[in-house]
């Protein structure tokens, strides 16, 4: 049957959500207490089950700024990719089935023991925040939403990494009893991406744990996912079960299906077109107009020098 199916982005939801309105509704929505909680977005409906809710919200850090008009919370949760479930954008429901608990995490490759760790186990060790961030498909939709969660860096340094690695690999679980898209073979699952060293460790690079001051959904990446917001959307691994330190350059998901699409680098620049369309301006979901996309997704004067000495190398692809 032949079904006209409506994307997330032709949904008639008026433009973005005025941050003080986000922030009236997240103080009110905290006075009321987790009952209410459960009920201001889908999928988040076992928000008081998640034994770490009481860590959010977390305090904002505003280093990185506020980049723009808030994307409705309903829209960054119900508009998700996540080919685990299903190649399309629909799968917030499906993905409820993803247990999360118990979550382990191991470590290994070049660190001084290799180890695993209960999720929450981590998250009592890490230092919480909350960033506004841009985030840029390479399909060209985009969002600005607010992650909770903690650096990158600081989870590098808990791994303890020796020998001078050069790259972070992360992968996401594989489980095909809840995840019926791993049956599509033509991916190369389990989903990986990695970073290099000075990325993964520079203050942009984060690991969200929570979204819109609460637990992140299942469908966003629960319990972890990374959030390099210089990079196309791709980078961020969801529902991260390994990391691993290594002088190998790994290759992606992606990469490994297409590499003259999606390389390794994967930085977002408006004139650098994807083989199949151009990437110069944007969607933001829930908005009625494409806006100009920016160099480094609005990141330059915070990475650009990353890259300074990598000039021959395919940075933005
Ligand atoms: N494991 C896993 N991680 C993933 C994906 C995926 O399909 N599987 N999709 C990526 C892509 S293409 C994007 S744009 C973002 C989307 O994140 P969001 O659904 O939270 O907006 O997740 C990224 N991480
Ligand atoms: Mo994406």
């Amino acid at each position: 049957m032949l079904i006209k199916r409506t994307r997330g982005w032709e949904l008639p939801e008026r433009a973005a959500t005025p941050e003080g309105l986000y922030l009236e509704r997240r103080a009110i929505v905290k006075a009321m207490g987790l009952g209410a909680m459960a009920l201001a977005a889908p999928g988040l409906a076992l928000a008081q089950d998640d034994p770490t809710a009481g860590k959010y919200p977390a305090p904002r850090n505003a280093k990185f700024g506020t980049p723009g008009p808030m994307t409705p919370e309903k829209l960054a949760t119900t508009y998700n990719n996540f080919y685990e479930f299903d190649s399309d954008k629909s799968i917030w429901r499906a993905a409820q089935k993803m247990p999360i608990r118990p979550w382990t995490i191991k470590v290994g490759g070049k660190v001084e023991k290799p180890f695993e760790i209960g999720f929450d186990d981590l998250l009592a060790k890490m230092p919480l925040e909350e960033r506004v961030y841009r985030h840029r498909c390479v399909e060209t939709w985009s969002m600005i939403v607010p992650w909770s969660g903690f650096p990158l860096k600081s989870l590098v340094e808990f791994c303890k990494p020796t020998g001078n690695p050069q790259y972070i690999v992360m992968k996401t679980l594989a489980d095909t009893k809840s995840m019926p898209g791993l049956g599509d073979v033509i991916y190369p699952w389990p989903y990986t991406e990695g970073l290099a060293m000075d990325e993964a460790t520079h203050e942009l690079a984060f690991i969200a744990t929570g979204l819109y001051g609460k637990p992140i959904p299942k469908q966003n990446g629960a319990p972890l996912r990374l959030v390099a917001p210089w990079k196309y959307g791709f980078k961020n691994v969801k529902s991260i079960v390994s990391i691993e330190f290594a002088d190998k350059r790994p290759v992606g998901l992606w990469e490994k299906l297409q590499a003259s699409e999606y390389g390794f680098w994967a930085n977002v620049n408006p004139q650098v077109p994807h083989p199949r369309w151009s990437q110069a301006t944007e969607k933001p979901l829930g908005g009625d107009q494409r806006i100009p996309t920016q160099l480094y997704n609005g990141y330059a004067e915070f990475v650009a020098g990353l890259y300074e000495s990598r000039k021959s190398e395919k940075l933005f692809m």
